[in-house]
């Protein structure tokens, strides 16, 4: 059992004895990274191989006007070398990736670094005969299967940028990233099972293509092995065009700064930005933080069960993990196929020592009772982690308790698709921990709570406010993907020579933060990010619709649920019908996540007189607490907030 002392939980001796940092070691570490982050990162560089050593260290601004972001600037490098290539030698034979498959009837896979190796670089040799080049983009629509990181890796070998679009979204936005970033080839597979049914990937990709342009080809992988329409002139199947070509390909000289990907991410105006990751800063930082979080040693099986399309997918079951020479687990399916105890079954099968996982996941499977969890050996688990939205003290207890039987630490990661990796997390074998709090910053993350109106630092150790980040850290992102002027706007706008977060959070007495939840028009459903203005644009194109407003609404097991108010065409009635037309329509336009869970008929918006809608008003109304609207007095129409209250959808 995990002691505690004033209602934190200690890090035991013989685990922080072991562990890559102790308290004091933490301690040491963050001091000379703030203090001479040259020298730190200097040093920490040096993780990774480079084919040319860098001279120069940190060259960044926040300065208004001149965001400039460099790390690493002279050196060179190939990531896929760092994650297969230097492993070859010394664990050549070492298991680099299982993959466990969706159905448990049928066999996992267990590839090892050589065979790693083998498939990337015939993936490599293949993309470069349908014509990809350093610099190109290639976007992914990918099942959890091996080839999604065989991918992955096979564009970081020959110098191209992925852009990976999650295998959840529809046709619809598959194709507008496909021509966000004029990419070259989609890579995808004919089916992609998951909890039991197959998604289509091909045909939606075909969809997508057809809107957008008549060049781009596509990589298909078979995996169900299905009918699929075919275009005969643009789409080639992997394991044909794999039988041609030579399983060596020299991996490609990057400078530092060449782009690795592109991922896109909501925000709280307009459509998701390509936030852009570089080559040298993204990688030292993936792999550190992999290392010193989950405290990884070598011969530990490391599972994050994040998918690849979402940020933690790259940095924690590809990047990191593998340029540490680690055993990362990929799994295909769901938590609750065939049951609700299929991720403790993974974890005994394949004796999982470091296990990272969301909040809502963990929210629906306690729901589903501790049995499902105690039939399992859960034995080797020394670490887990959560990620994607602050965890509620319950949550956290139950997975302290029943999963981690009392005595495995957890580390509470916050972090960005913008950061690249981990800002605030415990060290297991270093921080005491307070369910709920993310505690402490990473090595070299100095964050600053701003009052919110007049943007000044609070310097209390007690403090609450909007959280910014006073200095770069080598795996953040460096632009918008051709759009460095958003970039700008977004991050560094609203407080100047701070990158702003979009997070409130609350610093304790101790100097723990507790992350509030996003202070913008974001909201996080099952830990997925989701602008509202998205859902609003998507809402607003259906015919019947002349306008709309999207809030978050406090969820049990999703965190938020989404909650959308509408305002009908003249002449059209509300009904049933239309509510689950407009559902489908917003999941095709973006995707099933993105499907509002409540939708309310609103004759009118909440308005200020010059036209603006009060979302304050509608967040109130949407989490069924109107007793505390606030000042309404500047609304053009108070009586539209009447018939919202009363209409309400939302009743505890
Ligand atoms: C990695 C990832 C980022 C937003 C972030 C915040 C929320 C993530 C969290 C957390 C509280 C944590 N978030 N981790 N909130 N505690 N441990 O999730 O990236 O999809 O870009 O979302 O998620 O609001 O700003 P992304």
């Amino acid at each position: 059992m995990l002691e505690t002392k004033n209602g934190m939980y200690l890090p035991t001796d013989d685990f922080a004895s072991k562990s890559h940092a102790d308290q004091a070691t933490y301690q040491a570490m963050y001091d000379s990274s703030v203090e001479d982050p040259e020298g730190f990162w200097g040093e920490h560089g040096r993780r990774i191989d480079w084919i040319k050593p860098y001279t120069k260290v940190k060259n960044t601004s926040f300065a208004p006007g001149n965001i400039d972001i460099r790390w690493y600037e002279d050196g060179t490098l190939n990531v896929a070398a760092n994650c297969i290539d230097r492993h070859l030698e010394t664990r050549g034979d070492q298991t680099a990736i299982i993959w466990e498959p969706d159905s448990p009837e049928d066999d996992a896979l267990h590839i090892t670094y050589k065979e790693l190796h083998a498939n990337v670089c015939k993936f490599a040799n293949v993309l470069k005969d349908m014509g990809v080049k350093k610099g190109d983009r290639v976007v992914l629509y990918m099942p959890m299967i091996p080839e999604a990181a065989y991918a992955m890796l096979a564009s970081a070998r020959i110098g191209a940028i992925h852009s990976i679009v999650f295998a959840g979204f529809s046709a619809d936005a598959l194709g507008a990233r496909v021509a966000g970033s004029n990419a070259k080839v989609v890579i995808t597979s004919d089916g992609a099972p998951r909890g039991g049914r197959v998604t289509n990937l091909k045909d939606n990709v075909n969809q997508a293509l057809n809107n957008v342009a008549d060049d781009v080809k596509c990589l298909v992988v078979r995996r169900t092995g299905q009918q699929v329409a075919w275009r005969h002139d643009l789409d080639v199947w992997l394991h044909e065009a794999a039988q041609n070509v030579s399983d060596d390909c020299p991996p490609e000289e990057m400078n530092a700064e060449d782009p690795l990907f592109i991922l896109y991410t909501s925000g709280s105006t307009g459509q998701p930005k390509g936030v852009v990751h570089t080559t040298g800063g993204y990688i030292v930082y993936a792999s550190m933080t992999h290392q010193y979080t989950f405290d990884y040693h070598d011969g530990d099986v490391f599972w994050c069960t994040a998918d690849v399309g979402w940020v933690t997918g790259h940095s924690y079951i590809v990047y990191g993990p593998l340029a540490n020479g680690a055993t990362t687990l990929m799994f295909e399916g769901v938590p609750t196929y065939p049951d609700a105890g299929r991720f403790w079954a993974v974890c005994e099968k394949h004796k999982v020592n470091q296990f990272y996982t969301a909040p809502t996941a963990i929210r629906a499977l306690m729901g589903k009772g501790p049995e499902f969890v105690e039939k399992y050996d859960l034995s080797d688990l020394k670490v887990l982690g959560t990620v994607g939205e602050p965890i509620n003290p319950e949550a956290w207890n139950w997975y302290h308790n029943v999963v981690g039987k009392g005595n495995v630490p957890i580390v509470d990661t916050w972090w960005q698709t913008e950061t690249g990796g981990h800002l605030m997390t415990p060290l297991p074998g270093a921080t005491p921990t307070k369910p709920g709090s993310c505690t402490l910053p990473f090595f070299g993350v100095q964050p600053v709570i701003l009052e919110p109106t007049t943007g000044e630092e609070i310097h209390t150790t007690a403090a609450e406010g909007v959280l910014c980040i006073k200095d770069s850290w080598p795996a953040q992102m460096r632009t918008v993907w051709e759009d460095h002027e958003r970039f700008e706007k977004t991050y560094f706008a609203d407080y100047k020579n701070y990158y702003f977060t979009g997070d409130g959070a609350r610093r304790d007495e101790d100097g723990y933060y507790w992350i509030t939840g996003r202070v913008d028009d974001v909201i996080n459903v099952s830990g997925h990010r989701m602008g509202t203005a998205e859902v609003e644009s998507s809402l607003v194109a259906h015919p019947k619709v002349a306008e709309s407003a999207v809030v978050g609404y406090p969820h049990a097991i999703k965190g938020q649920g989404i909650y959308a108010y509408v305002t009908l065409m003249n002449g059209v009635e509300p009904s049933e019908e239309l509510r689950k037309e407009l559902e489908t329509w917003v999941r095709k336009d973006i995707g099933p996540i993105a499907k509002p869970d409540l939708i309310q008929w609103a004759p009118g918006l909440p308005k200020t007189r010059s036209g603006k809608i009060m979302r304050r008003i509608l967040r109130k109304i949407a989490e069924d607490d109107f007793g505390a609207l606030g000042d309404t007095s500047t609304l053009a129409e108070p009586e539209v907030v009447e018939d919202l209250i009363a209409n309400r959808m939302n009743r505890h």
